[in-house]
């Protein structure tokens, strides 16, 4: 139903836009076209009222994070992504494989009793296939059974399937049984074939990672989705990457949020002069907010774009801040993230969100409530 307050914005709007904008207020899907025209001509207020309808439809004021550590068990990997500063070749100088013990030492290094998840990713090492990933989360699993276990992108997956010679629902039901719980949305850049030959050759494609994602609902293994932009692509490959992964979401409901990852900039081959402003981070939030219509949550990744422009991203579409993180990933600060050691106490937390005016909920992995504040 179209909510008076709502409803102002529209006289300021082109005739294209004015449009959209009435459907969105009446609570109806925008198609692809429309989804175009909202990127190439909507204002940054216009899209921030109408990306905030639809969060407090869905979220009211809520905002979620939780208690996580993330733990990345080797910065060695066989691709050659040209966008990311993480990735070494086995013998280089800074590259890192922790075996499983020594990451279990480092969790109780890091672990206090309040974390209820651990987010594992790393690199896609040549010679760790699926036994090593589920002795892992076996060791993991009898240490902290209480603590949710959201691991491994499509991308390390598929290599472990491979690896193992296995289909891709081997691989998850015996990563299940083990003890994963849910996995995070990595690895999906841009869903578009000619330009992952530019940015990610020798990364699973498209269709695989839709696939897996699939294939894990299917198993009832959670996911989240994520959307790497601000590099070389341009706005149709932005909205495809979207509408294939809403069109997933109407069959299997298996995605829990939506990040989408500003690229940065430093130590990476893709070597782009300029990073995506404030303006368009804003207004591709709240895009993604309108579109994805089946999606729950809209994540801010706050150690990527910083905490400001994350509690200023609370006013366009985001109701999520994932977690507290305990200074415990590196993936971003090698890119030259704001954040060189992202954590944040549940206090800095609830204060951020609190200034923006929102309602700060403590949620366990899979969004149900463990605290509002
Ligand atoms: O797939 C790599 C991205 C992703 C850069 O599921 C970069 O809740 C920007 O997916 N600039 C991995 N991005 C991290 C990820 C993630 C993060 C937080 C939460 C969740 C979740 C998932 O990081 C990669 C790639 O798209 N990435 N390099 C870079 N230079
Ligand atoms: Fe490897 Fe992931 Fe970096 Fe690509 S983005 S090189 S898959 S660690």
């Amino acid at each position: 139903m179209m909510e008076e307050n709502s409803t102002t914005v529209l006289a300021y709007l082109n005739e294209n836009c004015k449009q959209i904008f009435t459907k969105i207020f009446s609570g109806k899907r925008i198609s692809v076209e429309e989804c175009l025209i909202l990127y190439n001509e909507a204002s940054l207020s216009a899209l921030g009222v109408a990306a905030n309808f639809v969060r407090e439809q869905k979220n009211k004021r809520f905002v979620y994070f939780n208690k996580n550590i993330h733990i990345e068990p080797t910065n060695i990997c066989i691709h050659n992504c040209v966008f990311c500063s993480y990735a070494r070749k086995k013998n280089e100088e800074d590259s890192w494989e922790l075996s499983v013990d020594e990451i279990a030492n480092s969790i109780s290094s890091n672990c206090t009793d309040s974390i209820t998840e651990f987010h594992i990713v790393g690199g896609v090492h040549p010679e760790r296939k699926l036994d090593f990933y589920v002795e892992l989360l076996t060791t993991l699993k009898l240490a902290y059974p209480e603590v949710h276990i959201k691991a491994f992108t499509a991308v390390e997956i598929e290599f472990m399937a491979i690896a193992s010679r296995c289909s891709f629902e081997e691989a998850l039901t015996a990563l299940q049984n083990a003890g994963l719980n849910s996995m995070p949305g990595g690895g999906a850049e841009i869903f578009d074939e000619e330009l992952r030959k530019k940015i990610c050759p020798s990364k699973t494609n498209s269709d695989n990672w839709l696939k897996i994602h699939e294939t894990a609902h299917n198993l009832n293994i959670p996911t989240t989705a994520t959307m790497l932009y601000g590099h070389i692509e341009s706005y149709e490959q932005r909205v495809n990457h979207l509408m294939r992964l809403r069109n997933v979401q109407d069959k299997t409901g298996g995605f829990q949020a939506f990040i989408p990852l500003k690229y940065k900039k430093e130590n990476n081959p893709l070597g782009l002069s300029t990073e995506v402003s404030w303006v368009e981070v804003l207004r591709n939030f709240a895009v993604s907010r309108i579109f994805l219509d089946n999606i729950n949550h809209i994540k801010a990744y706050w150690p990527m774009i910083g905490k400001d422009l994350a509690q200023i991203s609370l006013d366009f579409g985001v109701d999520d801040f994932d977690g507290t993180i305990n200074d415990s990933t590196k993936i971003y600060s090698m890119a030259g993230a704001e954040d060189t050691n992202p954590s944040m106490t549940q206090e800095q937390m609830v204060a951020l969100i609190k200034e923006a005016r929102k309602v700060p909920v403590e949620r366990d992995s899979v969004y149900n409530t463990i605290s509002f504040f």
